[in-house]
């Protein structure tokens, strides 16, 4: 009987979106899975938690050490520790909007970090051994040049995230060729999930009118909603990372899903969803979205007429990319992949995550517990 020795992956931001579904799929696939956290003075494993394994066991498969992109040191060691065959760097400072308040330290994260990552490789002498992806982002084309954008559309970045991964990118592509490691981009447009943090567009607007359904909330408060997305689900998403790392030679993919909504179509279906009809009124700071109907009881916190989003340019972006749309033709004609999960099934899910929490929210609050309901 021949035995097969287990693959050994490295995922840094493993605590992270997708970071934890990528964990998930590995394991699946019987990889030996370690994942870089970060030290924080609160628990910040809850999205890798349902998949921790008692490190006192002999040979978990599930391993986390503590790191941080901005030490070379402890990268290498890990490096060396690990002997992975495969290095998922997910890890980043992923707010556009927070890239602006701290440009220098996504820069160190989002830039640098990419090439301590590859340097280590190089150093312990792994470059034929291990395999590397880089989370690269539709924010690259920015202003953009071409509709819809592939992988040979020209970058144009428009915050300094954007420009960050810019380097990082190009680090891949130059270390590839340089050194000839097997290392590629994955230029993802946007992809959501109820594990999705709080403060990107859709899970804010899911988690906001469901606290708001639920009567634990008023209004929520948007930037600009005119903006255009290509979103796809997390999970569709992490399966094309690990594929990208499985051919022959490496290339750089665009993955997307190749269909465009606006915000505010997002925010009307995910209202919609919660039996609540919206209608938006007004222009620019001035627009409003207003409850026009209510279906049964599903949403005891509203009444027609509430006035249930607001726009508040405090969202507003120095510079904003207005649209983004991805043709994902070369992923399906290499790779042969299709995304799974459709915008209406992501919205789905997303709000039906987001309602439970708010029922089980406005249920302790009926009962006399204190609920306080955040938003950013
Ligand atoms: P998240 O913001 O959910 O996760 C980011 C991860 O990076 C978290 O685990 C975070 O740790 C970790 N991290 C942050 N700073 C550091 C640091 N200094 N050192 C080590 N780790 C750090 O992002 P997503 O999962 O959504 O995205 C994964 C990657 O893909 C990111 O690089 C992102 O830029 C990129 N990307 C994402 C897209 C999307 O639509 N989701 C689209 C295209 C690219 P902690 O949990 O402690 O904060
Ligand atoms: P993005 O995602 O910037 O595309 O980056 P985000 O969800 O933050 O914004 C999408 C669009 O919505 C507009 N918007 C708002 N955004 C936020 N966060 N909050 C608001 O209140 C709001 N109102 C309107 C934004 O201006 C923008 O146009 C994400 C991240 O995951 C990156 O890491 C990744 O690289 C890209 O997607 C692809």
């Amino acid at each position: 009987m021949s035995i097969t020795k287990k693959k050994v992956a490295l995922i840094t931001g493993i605590t992270g979106q997708d970071g934890s579904y990528l964990a998930e799929f590995l394991l699946e696939k019987g990889y030996i899975v370690h994942g870089i956290k970060r030290r924080a003075s609160l628990f910040n494993t809850s999205r890798v938690d349902h998949i921790y394994q008692d490190p006192h066991v002999d040979h978990p498969d599930f391993v986390l050490h503590y790191g941080d992109l901005s030490d070379s040191t402890n990268l290498i060691r890990i490096v060396q520790q690990t002997q992975p065959d495969e290095i998922y760097n997910l890890g980043a400072q992923s707010h556009v909007a927070v890239s602006f308040e701290s440009p220098e330290y996504t820069a160190d994260i989002d830039g640098l970090g990419t090439l301590r990552l590859l340097e280590a490789i190089r150093i312990l002498g792994l470059e034929k051994k291990t395999r590397f992806y880089q989370a690269s982002t539709s924010e690259l084309y920015g202003l953009v040049q071409e509709i819809p954008q592939k992988e040979t559309t020209p970058f144009y970045p428009r915050s300094p995230y954007a420009v960050a991964k810019m380097y990082a990118y190009w680090i891949t592509v130059n270390y590839r060729e340089a050194y000839g490691m097997y290392a590629c981009n994955g230029i993802l447009f946007n992809h959501e999930s109820p594990r999705r943090g709080e403060t990107f567009v859709t899970r804010k607007v899911t988690r906001g009118l469901a606290n708001i359904s639920q009567g634990l909330d008023e209004c929520l408060y948007m930037g600009n909603i005119d903006s255009l997305r290509d979103w796809g689900h997390a999970k569709d998403y992490v399966r094309m990372q690990w594929l990208m790392l499985q051919q022959d030679k490496p290339e750089d993919f665009v993955i997307a899903t190749g269909v465009q909504v606006s915000v505010r179509e997002f925010i009307l279906r995910s209202a919609r969803r919660l039996g609540i009809e919206l209608k938006f009124e007004g222009q620019g700071v001035e627009e409003v979205g207003i409850v026009a109907s209510v279906k049964g009881s599903q949403a005891p916190g509203v009444k027609r007429g509430d006035v249930i989003v607001r726009i508040d340019p405090r969202y507003y972006r120095p510079a904003e990319v207005d649209t983004l749309l991805g043709d994902p033709t070369k992923a399906k004609q290499k790779l042969g992949w299709v995304p799974e999960i459709s915008l209406d099934a992501l919205i789905d899910e997303m709000v039906a995550s987001d309602s439970d929490e708010a029922k089980r929210h406005a249920l302790l609050k009926q009962h006399g517990f204190k609920v306080t309901v955040s938003q950013e």
